[in-house]
């Protein structure tokens, strides 16, 4: 019998419950089929497994160290004390620790499998949820983390929330997997902060979703909403993209991107990251109905047959942004749409911090390396610290896009508590700490050990490269530079490794292709400037661009200008003309290759 496809398997799954109640009721296996594993990542869980010791097991004709990774949604990022303390207590089902995401959720990674399930029910009474943080789903919405207490500010959160809520997948089958149905009901009702939009999806039947109908999405659906000139979010690199326009004060209505998305896969060149482009503009009051336009016009139209080619951007590609903009217009009957305004960034970079929230308060975002939040030996004891700040201060948090975290709506009376504990655990503000500009903002990918598609190291090598990087951009006086530095451990492009200056796309195991060029503005593509390298050769690559950066500069140009100036065309063009670019780059590339093979 051959193997069932994604779509057949999501087709037969009556609402996404497949086999999984039984599977995970059943203790006599360490893991489940892999047809079940791809449902289970609607219930945001995937299976993993340890692969630090895959070789070893399989020399010891052991099974894999199975595990379960679980994936807790917020929008924007937001999580109260409370629910942190939760995430807390639960790494002890876990591996320790738990790791901010670049979407500004929360992975714990570790679990097994007899343990899912009180995991999850313990994220569900939070008031938080997995579900829909994996799959052929809308994904955790992201917002601007800055907790910024103005009209704009808070109509972007409002506008994540409402995302979130419009685009849950519906089904009592996440009830009934996971909180046992009617029997864990009353308490799940009972809670204060039970997220009344997830128990309501849980209370639907199983079948036909209003939205997903009953094959879902054609694959994962990014959504992020940026205010300018903050491009924390990444607002190109989202299936769907958000950003208000504002007059006096306050949103008038938003401009709609479309079509961004990174995944690619080496040598395949049907598949490629492209950034976002401006859709068209609309009103407030009907942005949430443009985005099921949106989200439907890819339900219909996106591509069920590859899974390599199905995301939005090559729906929006295959039909042209016109044809897109058509069809998702004549989804909107009695809308009115209009032109998208222009659109402007500065940087994708987080705040960190201290700074006020503008209603006399304040918020200190923390560096957190590579979103690990762990105590580490001799290290920073971020896990202490964070937990003591919820228990003590009761502080809400914010994971920003950059893995770091903002500790929220602190009474300057705070400050010194916050500071000291803080400084207690062995962390030191970015400042204090003489970190350059570009190591606040550098990030990477999970990888390896968790990560079964990693190609290379990537959270596990980034700290380490940038410890050799950072005194080359001292010694060339570019310490307070903004410059981008991404790594990912295979070139599916979780760390939005594309559109960075310096992007690192793991091949193999200590090799990286080295992408140049995008911009710390988010609206560049880097191109391919050498297929493979090593940790060793990196730090003497990236010097020598740096050097011919600080020798051709003009007065207060950034990387990110000199490189389009200098490198990539007279003039920076407009964001959605740069992946013609990066064709014309892999163009240039395939002929090397070419002359290599020759
Ligand atoms: Fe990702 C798959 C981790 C953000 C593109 N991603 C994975 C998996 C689940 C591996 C797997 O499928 O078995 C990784 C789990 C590793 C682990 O052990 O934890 C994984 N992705 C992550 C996170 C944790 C990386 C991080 O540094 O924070 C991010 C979780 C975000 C979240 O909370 O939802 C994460 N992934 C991204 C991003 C960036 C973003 O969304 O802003 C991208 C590029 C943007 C995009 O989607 O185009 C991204 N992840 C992918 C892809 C390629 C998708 C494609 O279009 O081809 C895969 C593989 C896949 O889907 O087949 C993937
Ligand atoms: Fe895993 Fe690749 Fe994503 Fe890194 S980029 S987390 S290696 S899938």
């Amino acid at each position: 019998m051959s193997k069932a496809s994604v779509e057949e398997i999501k087709l037969a799954s009556a609402g996404l419950r497949g086999q999984l109640a039984e599977q995970f009721a059943d203790t006599s296996t360490p893991n489940i089929p892999e047809d079940s594993n791809i449902l289970l990542k609607h219930h945001g869980s995937y299976q993993q497994d340890d692969r630090d010791v895959r070789a070893e097991r399989n020399k010891q004709k052991l099974d894999k160290a199975w595990s379960f990774m679980i994936r807790s949604k917020m929008p924007g990022g937001r999580i109260t004390a409370r629910q942190w303390m939760i995430h807390d207590d639960l790494c002890s089902k876990a591996m320790g620790n738990m790791r901010l995401t670049n979407r500004q959720g929360i992975q714990l990674h570790g679990v097994l499998k007899g343990g899912l399930k009180e995991v999850i029910q313990h994220v569900c009474h939070s008031g938080l949820s997995t579900m829909g943080a994996c799959g052929d789903v809308v994904r955790n919405t992201m917002g601007p983390a800055a907790p910024i207490k103005d009209k704009v500010h808070a109509d972007t959160q409002r506008l994540t929330e409402e995302i979130s809520q419009r685009f849950l997948w519906r089904s009592s089958a996440y009830a009934d997997i996971w909180l046992d149905g009617e029997k864990v009901e009353p308490n799940w009702i009972k809670d204060p902060e039970v997220n009344p939009a997830v128990r309501e999806a849980t209370k639907a039947p199983e079948g036909d979703d209003p939205i997903y109908g009953k094959v879902y999405l054609p694959r994962k659906f990014k959504i992020g909403v940026a205010i300018q000139p903050c491009n924390d979010v990444d607002v190109y690199s989202q299936d769907v993209g958000f950003v208000p326009h504002v007059v006096d004060g306050d949103v008038e209505g938003y401009t709609i991107t479309v079509g961004g998305g990174f995944g690619m896969s080496h040598g395949q060149l049907s598949t490629r990251p492209f950034l976002a482009q401006p859709l068209l503009y609309v009103k407030r009051a009907h942005v949430v109905d443009v985005c099921e336009a949106i989200v439907t016009s890819q339900r219909d139209h996106g591509n069920r047959t590859e899974r390599k080619n199905a995301r939005l951007k090559y729906t929006v590609q295959s039909m042209g942004l016109d044809g897109f903009r058509a069809e998702v217009v004549s989804r909107l009957p009695g809308i009115e749409t209009f032109p998208p305004k222009e659109l402007k960034f500065d940087t994708v970079e987080d705040t960190l911090g201290w700074h006020e929230q503008g209603d006399g308060r304040l918020y200190c975002s923390v560096y957190v390396s590579m979103g690990r939040i762990a105590d580490r030996e001799g290290g920073p004891q971020y896990r202490s610290a964070f937990a003591e700040i919820a228990t003590k201060l009761d502080l809400p948090f914010i994971v920003t896009p950059n893995t770091n975290l903002i500790i929220a709506d602190i009474d300057p009376a705070q400050k010194d508590a916050v500071n000291e504990i803080l400084a207690r655990h062995g962390i030191v503000h970015a400042d204090e700490a003489g970190f350059t500009r570009a190591r606040k903002v550098a990030h990477a990918c999970v990888a390896l050990p968790t990560c079964g598609l990693a190609l290379s190291e990537s959270e596990r090598a980034l700290p380490g490269l940038m410890d050799k990087i950072d005194p080359v951009l001292k010694e060339l006086g570019l310490e307070d530079e903004p410059i981008l530095f991404r790594m990912t451990g295979c070139p599916n492009g979780c760390g939005r490794p594309y559109n960075a200056d310096f992007g690192f796309v793991g091949r193999a195991p200590n090799k990286w292709a080295m992408f140049v060029g995008g911009s710390i503005r988010g609206n560049r593509l880097a191109g391919l400037e050498y297929k493979s390298v090593t940790g060793e050769d990196i730090p003497g690559k990236v010097r020598e661009i740096l050097e011919a950066f600080k020798a051709e500069r003009q007065p207060g140009e950034i990387f990110a200008d000199w490189f389009g100036r200098t490198r990539v065309k007279g003039e920076e063009p407009a964001p959605e003309q740069f992946h013609i670019e990066l064709a014309e780059r892999a163009a240039k590339l395939a002929g090397q290759k070419a002359d290599e093979a020759g």
